[in-house]
C-alpha cells in the first residue's frame, strides 16, 4: 500500500473525456496532486521542471502527435526516474511489448490498464507505487580482470552453492544444481554473471569448470556416503566443449570421485556462437554414450534452440524461468511453457521448470504435469552445509504442497472417437 496521497501524478491522454475520467477517479481515491496533459511535448516540460516533475505518469499509447512509445523514449532521454502506468485500447501482446520497452529504459513500470479503465484496477496498480530507491542507482558493478579471476581460482576463492530440484508429484528432492560463487576477500559474494563471461573470454573457463566440477563431485560423494542420493548438476559453457580433452577430464574426475555417471547432470547453454559444431557435438554425444545426463538449459531463450534440441541427445529440458513464473496468469507465457513441456514429453526428456517463485507457479506445474521444479519457492541456492537444514524445513512444507490427487493436464486426456 502506498497510502501516499501527496505523490505527483500526471495523466497524459489526447482524449479530453479520458483525462477527466482518470483525474476524477484519482481525486476520489484521495490523491491531491494530479496534473493532466493532452500532448507529449507539454508533458515533457512538466517532467523537466523540478517543481512539477511527476512521481507517476499514466500514459496513453495512442496519441496523434507524439505517441506513447515515442514519449517513453523521451522520458529515458530526460532521465525520468518516476513510475509509469500504460493505458491503452491495444491488445495485451502489444502492451506487453511496450512494457518490455519501458523497462529497457530503466523506467519503473507498475503495469498496464486496458480501456475501458475501471477504478478498481486503477487503484490496484497505483497501490504498487513505492518511492524510488536512489541508493541503488549509484552502485556500479565491479569489473574484474582476467588476472583477478586467475588468482581467485588459484586461491580457492570459488565456492559452490547448490539449489534443490524436486519432483513435482511427490516433492521428493532428486538433485541439486551447482551454481558457482566467488567469495571475494573485499567485495563479498560475487555472482557468476560477473565473472563467467570474463572466464570464457580469457581462456579461463576450463580451469574454472574443473574447480567447480571437482568440488561438486566430492560433494556428491559425501552426500552419497551420508545416505543422500542426490543427482548433482553442473553448468557447462559451450567453450568447455571446444577441445576433445574435456571429455576425458570429465570422465576421469567422475571415476576418481566414485560417482556413477548417471548421477552427474551436465547443463549446457549456447553462450556464444560456435563456428565449428563438430567438436561439441562429438563430446556431448560421447558423454551421452558414457551415461552422463545432458540437460539443455534456459530452453526457449536465445541461448538454447530447437536446433540444439534436434542435434544433441539431451535427457533433460530446463524451461527458462521467463516462461515459468507467472505463466498461469499470462496467455503468451503459458503457450510457451506448455509447448516446451510438450516438446520434452514427445522427446521423452525430463522437464524441469526453473524460476518457480510462488505457490501459484507450483500449482500450475502440478496441473500441467511438469516433472521437476526449481526456484526460490522451493529453495534458493545455498552452501552445501545448509542443505540438511533446508531439507528438514522442506519436509515440513512438502505434505501440504503435494496434497490432493495430481490433476492431469486437460491436453493429456484423450477421448477416443
Ligand atoms: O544463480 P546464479 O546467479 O548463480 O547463476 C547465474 C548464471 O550463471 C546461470 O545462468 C548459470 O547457468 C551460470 N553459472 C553458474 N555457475 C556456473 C558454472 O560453474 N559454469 C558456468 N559456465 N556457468 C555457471
Ligand atoms: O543456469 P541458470 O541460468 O538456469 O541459473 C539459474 C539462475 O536463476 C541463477 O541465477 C539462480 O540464482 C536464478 N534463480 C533460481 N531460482 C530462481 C527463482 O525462483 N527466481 C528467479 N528470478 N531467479 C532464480
Ligand atoms: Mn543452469
Amino acid at each position: 500500500m502506498s497510502n501516499n496521497y501527496a505523490i505527483k501524478i500526471l495523466v497524459l491522454d489526447d482524449e479530453p473525456f479520458m483525462l477527466k475520467l482518470l483525474a476524477r477517479s484519482l481525486a476520489n481515491f484521495g490523491y491531491i496532486s494530479v496534473a493532466t496533459c493532452d500532448r507529449g511535448h507539454a508533458a515533457l516540460a512538466l517532467v523537466d521542471d523540478a517543481a512539477s516533475r511527476p512521481d507517476l505518469i499514466l500514459l496513453d499509447i495512442n496519441m496523434p502527435e507524439m505517441d506513447g512509445i515515442e514519449f517513453v523514449r523521451h522520458l529515458g532521454e530526460h532521465h525520468y526516474t518516476g513510475a509509469l502506468i500504460l493505458v491503452s485500447g491495444e491488445d495485451e501482446r502489444a502492451l506487453q511489448s511496450i512494457e518490455k520497452l519501458v523497462r529497457a529504459h530503466q523506467i519503473g513500470m507498475l503495469g498496464y490498464l486496458t480501456k475501458p479503465v475501471t477504478p478498481a484496477r486503477l487503484a490496484a496498480l497505483i497501490d504498487k507505487w513505492v518511492p524510488p530507491v536512489h541508493a541503488s542507482v549509484g552502485v556500479a558493478k565491479q569489473i574484474y580482470s582476467a588476472d583477478d579471476l586467475r588468482a581467485a581460482i588459484a586461491n580457492g576463492e570459488l565456492i559452490n552453492y547448490y539449489q534443490p530440484k524436486v519432483l513435482v508429484t511427490t516433492g521428493e528432492v532428486v538433485g541439486v544444481e551447482t551454481l558457482v560463487r566467488w567469495r571475494h576477500p573485499t567485495d563479498g559474494l560475487v555472482l557468476p554473471d560477473q565473472f563467467i563471461g570474463i572466464a570464457e573470454h580469457h581462456g579461463l573457463i576450463d580451469e574454472l569448470t574443473r574447480e567447480v566440477l571437482t568440488a561438486a563431485l566430492a560433494q556428491s560423494r559425501a552426500w552419497r556416503d551420508s545416505g543422500m542420493a542426490l543427482r548433482v548438476a553442473v553448468n557447462l559453457s559451450m567453450d568447455n566443449l571446444a577441445s576433445l580433452s574435456f571429455l576425458d577430464r570429465v570422465a576421469k574426475l567422475t571415476t576418481e570421485a566414485g560417482v556413477p555417471p548417471q548421477e552427474l547432470v551436465l547443463e549446457v547453454t549456447e553462450s556464444r556462437l560456435m563456428v565449428d559444431q563438430r567438436v561439441p557435438l562429438e563430446i556431448l554425444t560421447r558423454l551421452h554414450l558414457k551415461r552422463f545426463r545432458l540437460s539443455i538449459d534456459d530452453f526457449g531463450t536465445g541461448n538454447s534452440s530447437l536446433t540444439q534440441l534436434r542435434d544433441i541427445p539431451f535427457t533433460e529440458l530446463k524451461i527458462d524461468q521467463s516462461f515459468v513464473h507467472g505463466a498461469w496468469a499470462n496467455d503468451t507465457q503459458r503457450a510457451m511453457f506448455d509447448a516446451s513441456l510438450g516438446l520434452a514429453r514427445q522427446l521423452k526428456m525430463e522437464a524441469v521448470a526453473e524460476g518457480v517463485e510462488d505457490r501459484a507457479d507450483w500449482d500450475y506445474l502440478r496441473q500441467q504435469g511438469c516433472d521437476l521444479a526449481q526456484g526460490y519457492f522451493i529453495g534458493k541456492s545455498m552452501p552445501a552445509e545448509n542443505l540438511p537444514a533446508w531439507l528438514s524445513e522442506w519436509e515440513g512444507r512438502r505434505a501440504d504442497l503435494v496434497q490432493g490427487s495430481h490433476t492431469p493436464a486437460p491436453e493429456a486426456v484423450h477421448c477416443e472417437p
